[in-house]
């Protein structure tokens, strides 16, 4: 039954078309390290950093408070991108001879215009990420810029939520990011926060500016990022602050970032995000000029600040053992399923599904259940308790133009309907849905509280369109 699972989900990643090359390989066993006071802006001043012990980063990687590291050194970009687990416009992507003065290695990474690496780390509740950037002297005002993320049901790739307001128990998510503040500053700007969390007050996020020191383009930086989840869910000692070669330049406390302390700190999205609005919105005088590029290196992402590299490295040049995403060890960052406890193909009719009929697909003559725009539903077939495990996963086909496709599981203990809303669907295509139960919520816009600690026992499929609109569901299956 687990086997079976599994082999099910290596099919749906690759359908995804998901570039996860090498096999699952455990991360170096990591320990929390032992709970000290929470920090404050006059101790964070004082930070050594642990980048001090292991002079020309060498060897840091083995370090049990480090959880990532990249220096660029080993791999093409391809590679770098099947480790991180999620690349985006390759093309836009090179390695470089451009080094900042304290580089260990021989390599950078340049992107330009548009592109990122994305990746996961074990689950954590304080999080920092130093990295070094360099932008091109001719750079413009950039939109999006690197981020830290916690996401409590994580996929390999970056998930939207612009102007979203992210539920509490979900995930919350911090950007450091250069900005004109509206052409105040010449390009790429200043060091800002760009933050979303339960508590926000503006619908697109709200910025946090430290210490206003135009960013020099053409220039190495040390930048550093600390984001700190508040210690219990009713506390709002949450903290972020930020480094620039050292210097503690942006300190921001008091926030309660979640309400559950199993969402963690996991993934780091390596952002280089331009559009034209950036150049309109800071009145950007000759926008046609600019070359976005920029440069990062010596990336170490850990539990404790770590400081600019120090010191050159023993050996001479050295060379990271390259570090890989932490959702190629299934089971680390979320529980996984073990077995299905519910499945339905429609090769013997609609078992317990009412509101359709079953029809022959055509391709292979399986037989699918097609169903009008009122819905599809199954109740009582099963009863499962929602865990962080609990999966939904099928197979959906529309026929006409079915839109605002949407779940809906009735939730006894809200006496309300959970949603899952399925994005728009490209007709005439099979399409491979696969959500956790815990990610079906209460509300029209599914932002209230979620199905989790409730049961699972019916299941509808709904969606708006016209009368002849028609979905093609097959291979309904539940994990647990
Ligand atoms: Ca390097
Ligand atoms: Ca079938």
């Amino acid at each position: 039954m687990q086997r079976q699972w599994f082999v099910g989900w290596l099919v749906f990643v690759a359908m995804g078309s998901l570039a996860f090359g090498s096999p699952a390989v455990a991360q170096p066993h990591a320990v929390q390290s032992a709970a000290s006071a929470p920090p404050s802006r006059q101790t964070a001043a004082q930070w050594k950093g642990l980048a001090a012990q292991y002079p020309g980063d060498e060897g840091i990687e083995r370090d049990p408070r480090v959880l990532f590291v990249e220096d660029f050194e080993t791999g093409s970009v391809a590679e770098i991108g099947r480790r991180w687990g999620n690349i985006r416009l390759p093309e836009n992507i090179s390695l470089s001879d451009e080094l900042h003065a304290a580089s260990p290695g021989v390599r950078s990474l340049r992107i330009r215009d548009n592109g990122h690496l994305f990746t996961h780390t074990r689950g954590v509740d304080t999080m920092f990420a130093r990295f070094y950037v360099k932008f091109h002297e001719q750079i413009g005002y950039i939109h999006h810029f690197v981020h830290l993320v916690a996401d409590r049901t994580p996929e390999p790739w970056p998930k939207g939520g612009a102007g979203e307001t992210p539920p509490g128990d979900a995930k919350f998510s911090t950007g450091i990011e250069p900005t004109g503040v509206w052409g105040k500053y010449p390009p790429p700007g200043i060091w800002n926060f760009y933050t979303y969390w339960h508590e926000m007050k503006t619908k697109w996020g709200t910025v946090f500016t430290g210490k206003e020191e135009p960013i020099e383009p053409g220039r190495w930086y040390c930048v550093e990022v600390m984001l700190r989840a508040n210690s219990a869910p009713e506390k709002a000692d949450g903290i972020q602050a930020f480094w620039v070669d050292g210097e503690l330049k942006g300190w921001f406390d008091g926030f309660r970032w979640r309400t559950t302390d199993k969402l963690k700190i996991n993934s780091f999205w390596l952002l280089f995000y331009n559009t034209d609005q950036p150049a309109r919105h800071n009145k950007d005088p000759h926008p046609e000029t600019r070359q976005m590029e920029v440069w990062f290196d010596d990336i170490v992402l850990a539990t404790e600040y770590i400081g600019p590299v120090q010191g050159r490295p023993a050996s001479g040049k050295k060379r990271a053992t390259p570090s890989q995403s932490a959702l190629m060890t299934p089971g680390l960052l979320i529980a996984e399923p073990t077995g299905v406890v519910f499945s339905e193909k429609f090769e013997q009719g609609p078992g317990k599904f009412e509101g359709g009929e079953v029809v022959e697909d055509g391709a292979g003559g399986s037989k699918v259940y097609a169903f009008p725009a009122r819905g599809a539903w199954i109740w009582n077939a099963f009863s499962q308790p929602v865990s962080e495990a609990t999966t939904i996963r099928f197979k959906l086909k529309p026929l006409g133009q079915p839109r605002d496709i949407q779940v809906l599981i009735w939730s006894g203990k809200h006496s309300d309907n959970c949603r899952y809303h399925i994005g728009p669907l490209e007709p005439g295509k099979w399409h491979a849905i696969e959500f956790r139960a815990i990610e079906a919520r209460v509300g029209w816009g599914a932002r209230g509280p979620s199905l989790e600690g409730d049961v699972l026992d019916n299941f509808k499929l709904v969606f708006a369109g016209g009368e002849d609109d028609r979905l093609l569901l097959d291979e309904f299956e539940i994990g647990q």
